[in-house]
């Protein structure tokens, strides 16, 4: 930020409240008459020392005779051209964060360097027909059923902002090219579907079913999930689209540094709202791509200064504010902010009036101005200093009605999506000033209530067809009061329809697409390398965490799928045991390593490199998610597929980026999560805020999500196995694979015969009942880390109570509630025919007696099953519902009531309410496990 020094008294006289340079008082939040002063600590140049101070003060005091005679808006002129100077000479001077509140691109450069190739008017007319078809198809869907909706406004305000992309800059996929990724603001999509109309990729039917998905119709937003040949990047939920293009322009990066894909042909596209910036993941994350250099990204923010309850920052301006932000976080930042029709204002303006009007108006005010007429412009904004009105004098109330802003300036939008795209080494951010509902008409356009208008009347259509100039496309009889507007789109072979496809068929083909053509196929790891998982640990104790890593390594080094191993980690990998990654496989660093690590000289340093395979993502799990999206859509976005691995807290997975996960889905990912320190007793002395009992809750209600909870090592190694062989087999599956890691070390046992087709469906019978000429039996139920007290219960019911228990694994209950749903509907929906029988209910009718589950989950997780248990048989499930709490692993299983005495008992209970054995036995062991039987239940509350 400019400030003017403190130094000498005629500084001081002429430090006015208003910087020239944009550092307006109000939006800053400083009281104006503050802008002047200057921090104490911002004073850094006078710890230097001074050495000539006769020449420093001759310097100082031209600048304060500027400032006193010549007033404060030329004295800024002067020290911004001697910034401009000094960058010229490769000084190195601070950066500014923000500039003045005018546009980047100045008129003459794009008329020199950035002159519009296209033809000018086609566009115009291809644009509003798009306009046109979108407004129709908004309405007609509410016309036909009401309260369907879909947004108007949206678009309305970004038509140019996506047009100057079609016609010039996006490239398609023709010849098996993965092209641009365009991430769209979902509520902008009915322009998307228009302009597919427009190009004969979609009909009037498939318009008229906006929105009635169920049967095929256009999805309200971009679904990959609900139209895989169509979308690509799933976007609606604010913040998610932007932190998604920040890390899918990243892992271009990866792809291309690691020589698995060349990448240098694609560029990300990211459209962002401007009220979408205050979601925490869209800016979030943008000094990643500023400190990556990552120049194949750029972001277009439809500033049109509202959001949908009103103005984004009525009393400040959201262009100044997300300029310094990212400039500051390392962004090539370019303003369109006027249409041309401001540019000779701003030239005369010679005494920086106009700009000082400009750079103190808040947005509350620019957006009152989108809606009065030019006689309250030219009173309010002109009016009050006699300069400025004078400006304007030679312009009628109209023209200052219609001085359009930037956004909707297709010369501007082109010269700066040309600058964006041959910047090199930044990011590029385009903040382009646009009105909310452009073209709609006076009651759409700018209103607060605009973003979800989705009604007009024939009168507005009216309108809107002058308004766009389609008088002869549209016949007036079509806008009748009674009559449905019609889509209008060019003849095949007119002059609009060649040049819109001429347009497209030079950038590649139509976009949006999806396709999952392969271009580098991925094969199969060997089946050795699973080989170890399957014998066990013998006598050494292990756990399914660090066997999970001895699995990621041997997956890293095979031959045949080593290369496409994503693992990605958020600053755990310490925690997890899996540091040792480090130094085989490389962090990923587009920079390489410019230093020498502190622990350079140790076996397994610290290893960052520029065709590094490990994603250290640092403390954001939801800019690993990101990556992992990225990594787990590379199979469909790039025609490479590869096998990302997120490792993370499990607290902080679903909980924490649930929302992203969902996206994730619906962008069809495939790849795999790992919870790690899961369960809410197993991770020893974390507590309340760390200790997970739900995440496989949470993972339950994910549709393609396989949830598993192994115990043991071999079931990990089946699980990614079976896993691999799904998502990347022959007949590959849009799902992904959500496992638990738990770091309670035991013997890993060896896995037995057998068994491989139970751990996939989700429960096995792990060991068989200790033989017993009579007495009781039952079936104990475990997942995860509660198969030690699973254990131990069937030794102490067998010695003890005499009791005989088999024990099974259950490796996922969603997987078995799924298909027993799948049955259960087709019972009810085939009468008569023969019943079929869920499997989860066929499993355990082999087993025998009450059923009790164990989980370090909440009961809520193996209670997916509980109405399929056999007739007959008794359920009971034990888990860890209520809030986690540090201390030893012993003390919270009592605590939580899922040890083996608790086991112990609820199957001695369940034995009693069968009438197996008498009450008292309970007692006596209840007394013997001195297991607290007071009303209170401990872990509610
Ligand atoms: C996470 C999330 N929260 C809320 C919404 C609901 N919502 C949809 S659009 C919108 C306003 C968008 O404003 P802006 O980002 O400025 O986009 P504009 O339509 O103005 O271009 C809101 C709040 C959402 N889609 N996602
Ligand atoms: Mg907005």
């Amino acid at each position: 930020m400019l400030r003017a020094t403190p130094r000498g008294p005629a500084t001081r006289a002429a430090a006015p409240c208003r910087a020239r340079l944009g550092g307006d008082a109000v939006q800053t939040g400083a009281r104006p008459g503050t802008m002047g002063a200057m921090a104490a600590e911002e004073g850094f140049v006078h710890q230097l020392p001074d050495a000539d101070p006769a020449e420093t003060a001759e310097w100082l005091e031209s600048l304060d005779a500027v400032a006193a005679h010549r007033g404060s808006n030329r004295a800024e002129f002067l020290v911004q051209n001697l910034l401009d100077r000094s960058r010229e000479l490769g000084l190195d001077v601070p950066d500014l964060v923000r500039t003045p509140y005018l546009n980047t691109i100045p008129p003459e450069v794009e008329r020199t360097t950035y002159w519009f190739p296209g033809d000018f008017e086609v566009e115009r007319r291809i644009r509003a027909l798009i306009r046109w078809n979108a407004a129709v198809m908004v309405v007609k869907a509410n016309h036909r059923a009401d309260g369907i909706g879909g947004h108007l406004a949206s678009y309305a305000s970004s038509a140019a902002l996506y047009e100057v992309g079609f016609n010039h800059f996006f490239r398609g996929k023709d010849g098996g090219t993965p092209g641009d990724a365009l991430y769209l603001q979902g509520h902008a999509i009915p322009g998307i579907y228009a302009r597919a109309y427009l190009e004969g990729r979609l009909d009037e039917e498939d318009l008229d079913n906006f929105r009635r998905e169920i049967g095929g119709g256009l999805s309200s937003y971009p679904h990959p999930r609900l139209h895989p040949d169509f979308w690509e990047y799933p976007t609606v939920s604010m913040g998610l689209g932007p932190i998604n293009s920040l890390y899918q322009a990243r892992f271009n990066r990866y792809l291309h540094h690691r020589r698995i894909d060349d990448t240098s042909a694609s560029r990300v596209w990211c459209f962002v709202g401007d009220g979408e910036t205050d979601e925490p993941e869209t800016l979030g994350a943008i000094g990643l791509a500023g400190r990556e250099g990552l120049d194949n990204l750029t972001w277009v923010v439809n500033c049109n200064l509202q959001r949908l309850d009103g103005p984004v920052r009525g009393n400040g301006k959201i262009i100044q504010e997300l300029e310094a932000t990212f400039r500051g976080a390392g962004w090539h930042v370019i303003k369109v902010i006027w249409g041309s029709g401001w540019d000779p204002l701003i030239e005369a303006d010679t005494d920086g009036v106009l700009l000082d009007k400009m750079n103190s108006t808040v947005d509350g005010e620019f957006q009152r101005y989108a809606v009065e007429d030019g006689a309250y412009i030219r009173e309010h904004f002109f009016g009050p200093d006699p300069r400025l009105r004078k400006m304007v004098e030679h312009l009628s109330d109209d023209e200052l009605r219609w001085l359009p802003r930037g956004g909707h300036d297709y010369r501007k939008l082109y010269a700066a999506y040309r600058a964006a795209t041959e910047h090199r080494g930044q990011p590029t951010v385009i903040l382009a000033k646009t009105i909310k509902g452009w073209t709609l008409g006076s009651e759409v356009e700018a209103r607060n209530a605009t973003h979800q208008i989705k009604k007009m009347t024939a009168a507005q259509f009216r309108t809107l067809r002058e308004r766009l100039h389609l008088e002869e496309l549209v016949p007036p009889e079509a806008l009748a009061d009674d009559a449905e507007p019609p889509y209008v789109r060019p003849e095949p072979g007119s002059e609009l329809h060649t040049y819109l496809l001429d347009r497209r068929r030079a950038l590649g083909g139509s976009l949006p697409r999806r396709t999952t053509a392969v271009r580098t196929p991925l094969h199969q790891p060997a089946d050795a390398t699973f080989e170890e998982f399957r014998a066990g640990s013998g006598t050494k104790a292990a756990s399914t965490t660090t066997a999970f890593t001895r699995l990621l390594r041997a997956l890293a080094r095979d031959e045949h799928v080593g290369r496409r191993i994503v693992p990605i980690i958020p600053d755990e990998a310490r925690t997890f045991g899996m540091d040792s990654l480090f130094k085989e496989f490389g962090i990923y660093a587009a920079q390489g390593q410019q230093y020498e690590p502190v622990d350079h000289a140790l076996l397994l340093s610290y290893k960052e490199s520029i065709d590094g395979q490990l994603l250290e993502e640092g403390i954001t799990e939801a800019g690993a998610l990101a990556s992992w999206t990225a990594a787990a859509t590379s199979y469909a976005t790039r025609g490479v597929p590869m096998v990302p691995f997120f490792i993370f807290y499990s607290m902080f997975g679903f909980q924490r980026v649930g929302d992203l996960i969902w996206s994730a889905a619906d962008a069809r990912a495939r790849g795999f999560l790992l919870g790690a320190t899961a369960g809410r007793t197993t991770l020893l002395g974390e507590g309340l805020q760390h200790q997970d009992g739900h995440s496989l809750v949470l993972a339950s209600t994910v549709p393609t999500c396989e949830a598993y909870d192994p115990a043991f090592a071999y079931e990990t190694a089946e699980i990614v196995r079976h896993g691999i062989d799904r998502m990347y087999g022959e007949s590959p599956e849009d799902v992904f694979y959500y496992l638990t890691l738990y770091n309670e070390n035991h013997p890993m046992p060896a896995m037995p015969d057998g068994s491989a087709e139970g751990i996939i469906e989700g429960l096995y019978r792990w060991a068989a009942g200790p033989k017993a000429k009579k007495g009781p039996r039952a079936t104990v139920l475990f997942s995860g880390s509660a198969h030690g007290a699973a254990r131990d219960a069937q030794a102490e019911l067998a010695e003890r109570w005499g009791v005989s228990a088999e024990l099974w694994s259950a490796t996922s209950y969603k997987r078995l509630r799924e298909e027993a749903l799948a049955v259960e509907r087709w019972n009810r929906l085939h009468p008569g025919a023969e019943r079929r029988s869920p499997r989860v209910t066929e499993l355990l009718a082999g087993s025998e007696g009450p059923i009790v589950a164990v989980t370090d989950f909440m009961r809520a997780v193996p209670d997916q099953i509980a109405r399929w248990v056999p007739a007959g048989r008794s359920w009971t499930s034990l888990g860890t519902d209520g809030f986690g709490r540090s201390d030893t692993r012993e003390a919270l299983r009592r605590f939580f009531e899922i040890d083996a005495a608790h086991v112990v008992v609820a199957v001695l209970a369940a034995l009693a309410e069968a009438g197996q054995v008498e009450p008292g036995v309970v007692r006596d062991a209840l007394a013997h496990h001195d297991v607290h039987t007071e009303a209170a239940v401990p872990w509610q509350g």
